[in-house]
Parts: structure tokens; sequence; C-alpha cells
């Protein structure tokens, strides 16, 4: 068989983890990433992208892996300075990290369009893959809880996941246009299979799916989507998937985000793949009409990513 074509679908750190395993896996001029951007905000004049910017400085080797975000080795002079002049410190932008959101803040203000802009910058990051926002549209993830409603990154950083949540809303969704080179690609039928990393189901990979006409197209295409869970023993990795599962009055389990997205994206997935320490789970999975895989999904070292990438292509014949 030709070298296949994979749609990953992606946010957060769980997501770039699946995606560098991919990039060391398939041809990367056969790789698609499709990019939450609803974490996006306008902060200090400046347009930040952080799941884009993960996933960029993870393909680029350059991401901080114990911090989860940023860069490695960055310097905080800028922030210091700005901490003693009294501006707003609470979203911390490292030395380096500034220049990336300078060149596009600049880029955009001098007319060019989001997703030139992050094509571009993948370009100068030496990344060979294909990387596409979500949308060119601006989408606002905004969470409804007990302090009222709060932009995501006030509610993720500011306030550190602790408002309890009861609503997400994406602002702006019902009028953004789904990246028009994904659905070029679904209209093809060009990927081999569609993969959901696995990212907090909720803020990084329901923004996606909601773009209108985004996962009926998924869904239309002949690939198979497979999606890996981000609970495992009842735990997310990273982040506040599970709080979050709680306080919407969902039980936290893989059981549960696998019910969670064929009750909300019917017939779309055809494959949900669970961590050794949900086996258990396999049945119940399966009787929804997915193939259920079990295999490790903590990603701690490159070889692990690898193999969860591997797995996940080998259960539909691509590896
Ligand atoms: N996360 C934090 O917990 N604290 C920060 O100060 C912070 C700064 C930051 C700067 C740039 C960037 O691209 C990401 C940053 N993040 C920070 C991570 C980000 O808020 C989250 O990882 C995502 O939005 C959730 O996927």
């Amino acid at each position: 068989m030709n070298a296949p074509t994979i749609l990953a679908i992606t946010g957060g750190v769980g997501g770039a983890k699946l995606a560098l395993g991919l990039a060391d896996e398939v041809s990367a001029a056969r790789l698609h990433l499709l990019v939450n951007t609803g974490d996006d905000f306008e902060h200090l004049g400046l347009q930040i992208s952080p799941d884009i910017d993960t996933l960029l400085y993870t393909l680029a080797g350059l991401s901080n892996q114990s911090q989860g975000w940023g860069l490695e080795g960055e310097s905080w002079n800028a922030m210091g300075a700005l901490e003693q002049l009294g501006g707003e410190t609470w979203f911390r932008l490292g030395d380096r990290d500034l220049a990336t959101h300078l060149w596009r803040t600049q880029a955009l203000a001098s007319g060019a369009g989001f997703l030139q802009v992050v094509d571009t910058l993948a370009q100068r990051l030496g990344i060979d893959c294909n990387i596409h926002p979500m949308s060119e549209d601006p989408v606002r993830t905004t969470l409804g809880t007990d302090e009222g409603e709060l932009p995501f990154q006030h509610y993720f950083v500011r306030r550190q996941c602790e408002p309890a949540v009861s609503a997400i809303r994406f602002k702006g969704i019902e009028s953004a246009h789904p990246n028009p080179a994904v659905m070029r690609l679904l209209e093809r039928n060009a990927p081999d299979a569609i993969i959901i990393c696995p990212s907090n189901p909720f803020v990084s990979v329901d923004p996606v799916l909601q773009i209108p006409g985004m996962w009926q197209a998924l869904r239309g295409c002949s690939a198979p989507v497979i999606a890996v869970s981000p609970i495992v023993a009842g735990m997310a990795i990273k982040g506040p998937a599970a709080k979050m599962m709680q306080e919407l009055k969902l039980p936290v389990s893989a059981l549960a985000v696998a019910k969670y997205y064929s009750e909300r994206y019917p017939g779309l997935l055809s494959g949900f793949v669970i961590d050794n320490s949900d086996a258990d789970l396999l049945d119940e999975i399966g009787v929804m009409g997915m193939d259920v895989t079990v295999t490790n999904t903590i990603m701690r070292s490159r070889e692990e990513k690898q193999e969860l990438a591997q797995t996940v292509l080998r259960t539909v014949g691509l590896a």
C-alpha cells in the first residue's frame, strides 16, 4: 500500500504527544493535524494560540516537556520587567515565546490570514507536516462557572481550573467556517484514518468537531475514525478533563468518554482506544459498535508516543 494519509485532531499536551508519535511513523507530507483554536485569546495586545504553539514547539523538539507548554530553556526577563511595572503577569510568556507572539501578531496586523500565518510559522520552525487550525475565523471557548462566565484562559490559568464548570460555550462558532484545506481532504476521501487524539473532549475536541459542517464531513469520509481516551483509570493524564466530567455530572471513565462521543456525534467513531488499566471496559464500549483496542496510552517517552501511534495505525490495518 502507498504511504497512508492520516488526519489527527488535536489540542493541548496529550494531543501534541500523539502527534509527535505519528510524525515519527508516517510521512510528513501525508500527516495532517487539525488543531483546536478555542483556547486562543488576545492578551497584552498579542494574539495567543496555545494549542497551535504547544503542537508546533513539540513537533520542532523545542517544547518544555515538564511544564507542558512554552519553550525549553526559556528565560523570563520580560515577565520580570512587566511585573515591576505593575503589568499583568498571570499568563506567563517567556522571552523566546514572546518572539513567536510578536511575529504572529505583527503578521496578522499587516493583513495576513490566520491560516497562512500558522503555516509560515510551522515552516520557519522546520515542521514538514501539515498544520490545520480548525478555522480561519475566531472561536473563543468560555466556561459558565460558579464565578460567572469566564474566558478559557482566565478559567484555566488565572483561576487554575478551580471554579466549578456548568456550561461550555464556543463563542463565534455558529459563523465559523471549517478550514477549507481539511474540507478538501475529506471531500477527496484522502485520509486513510482519522484519529482523535487523547485531548480534552469538552474544550479541545468539541470546538473542532462543532465547527459547522466539520463532524458531518469527518463522518462522511470513508476513513475509520478512532478516538484515544484521555481518561485513564478514572483520571485525566493532565488538565481538568476529569474535574469537568464530575462537574458536568458525567461518570469519570473512558466508558463515559466513548458514550459522550457516540451520543454527541452519532456514527462518527468506528474505534476507541483505552488504556490497559481500563481493560474491563472493553465489552461495554464494544456493544456501542466500536472496535475497542486496549494498550498503553500513557506517553512518557518518545518510544511510548511512537508505540501508541503504531498501535492506533495497526488497528486500522495501516502498520
Ligand atoms: N499555562 C499555564 O498553566 N500557565 C501559564 O502561564 C501559561 C502560559 C502560556 C503561554 C503561552 C502558551 O502558548 C501557553 C501557555 N499556557 C500556560 C498553556 C495553556 O494555557 C494551556 O496549555 C492550553 O490552553 C490548554 O490546552
